[in-house]
């Protein structure tokens, strides 16, 4: 393939309700799109960044900054598009993970749909439809967070993730497990609000029997993850500590990580997202899909990857209405918790027009 050009696409999406986690709160999610066009196909890339830099470092306008001045220059000047070749191509550049993985997925959708392929088959997945977790906000009290908790246990929902911070923690979770039952896989995302010294707190979750802790301590403490998880006999779970296959094997074999959550922006791209799986299934480590409020087009590319025979737990791959009103695709709809992969060309899905050029705050046209 040659590529022709990289439209950027900011859309900005009301979300269905304030998501609140340890790092702030939300009322809409603003994504940076790409629209990959090249000589036989185009593809659609999703930028998970947020627009602020406090999950992580990266936000969207640095994003749209390093793709339009690095990142599609260097695409460009490489010779044959290959989505198998972006990662490599795009590694002198530091960082930048999230955008990297953006236009990977764009190029590897317009690959895919000229082979007519799908995301699934090229990734290796081995289900057609994958069970759904979904991730609860921090709430102003403890009866929101049991009706929230309800609506989505009726909804079919088959795990839940409660997000905690110091003050909103084993509060909460008594009170789930006492008003739903101990049969509810149930555990929790402090997205790095605690420390080391917050262990013997932290064990006071152990009675609960919740599946994981995820990402308890700050993004660069693997080591203090590897102390905290033999002061505590919920497994620990890694989000932002791991940005590659290489930091997964560390955590793995430092014993900071019993459960790996993978995220593909966070990680560099869907390719990375299938090493990391690979990495992760090598040494028995469980792994599940994480997620970043996507719209249906990361969604899609999602559950293709959440198909894959490594992920033994269920995602944060909720419905589309879990987050919004109306998805920029064909809404993703729960089947008795699960979502069926998408088994069209590519992602399988692409944006309705109409729905896509209502939520459209500005486009930029990258030529090359
Ligand atoms: O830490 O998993 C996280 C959302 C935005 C940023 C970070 C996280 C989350 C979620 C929600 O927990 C995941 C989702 O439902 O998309
Ligand atoms: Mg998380």
């Amino acid at each position: 393939m040659k590529l022709t050009g990289v439209e950027l696409r900011w859309i900005s999406m009301p979300l269905v309700a304030p998501f609140r986690t340890s790092f702030g709160t939300q009322t809409s999610r603003d994504v940076l799109l790409l629209r990959v066009v090249t000589d036989e196909a185009e593809g659609w890339g999703e930028c998970v960044a947020m627009t602020d830099p406090l999950y992580s470092s990266e936000y969207v306008e640095a994003a749209a900054d390093v793709l339009r001045r690095f990142l599609v220059p260097a695409l460009a000047a490489a010779g044959p598009l290959e989505a198998h070749a972006v990662a490599h191509v795009l590694e002198p550049f530091r960082g930048h993970r999230m955008a990297k993985a953006a236009l990977e997925m764009g190029v590897l959708d317009a690959e895919l749909r000229a082979q007519g392929r799908s995301f699934g088959q090229q990734l290796g997945a081995v289900h057609d439809r994958v069970p759904c977790g979904v991730s609860v906000g921090i709430m102003d009290s403890v009866p929101a967070l049991l009706d929230a908790v309800g609506g989505y246990l009726d909804e079919g929902y088959v795990r839940i993730k409660l997000k905690i911070e110091p003050g909103w923690d084993v509060e909460p979770v008594r009170a789930v497990r006492e008003r739903y039952g101990d049969d509810v896989l149930l555990q929790v995302d402090a997205n790095t609000a605690y420390t080391l010294a917050d262990a013997r707190h932290l064990a006071r979750l152990d009675p609960f029997g919740l599946l994981l802790i995820e990402q308890p301590l700050d993004e660069e403490d693997v080591l203090g993850h590897a102390d905290l998880a033999k002061q505590i006999r919920t497994p620990v779970c890694l989000d932002e500590s791991i940005v590659s296959a290489r930091s997964a094997a560390a955590a793995i074999r430092l014993g900071a990580a019993a459960i790996v959550n993978i995220k593909p922006g966070r990680v560099g791209g869907y390719l990375e997202a299938r090493k990391i799986h690979d990495v992760c299934v090598a040494h028995g480590v469980p792994v599940w899909c994480g997620g970043m409020l996507e719209t249906g087009l990361g969604r899609a590319a999602n559950v293709a990857l959440a198909a894959l025979p490594g992920f033994t737990l269920p995602g944060d791959t909720s419905g589309s209405g879990r987050y919004y009103h109306r998805d920029i695709t064909e809404p993703f709809v729960l089947d008795r918790g699960h979502l069926a992969v998408p088994t069209g060309p590519g992602l399988g899905v692409v944006p309705r027009e109409d729905e896509l050029a209502s939520v459209t705050t500005a486009t930029e046209w990258l030529a090359v």
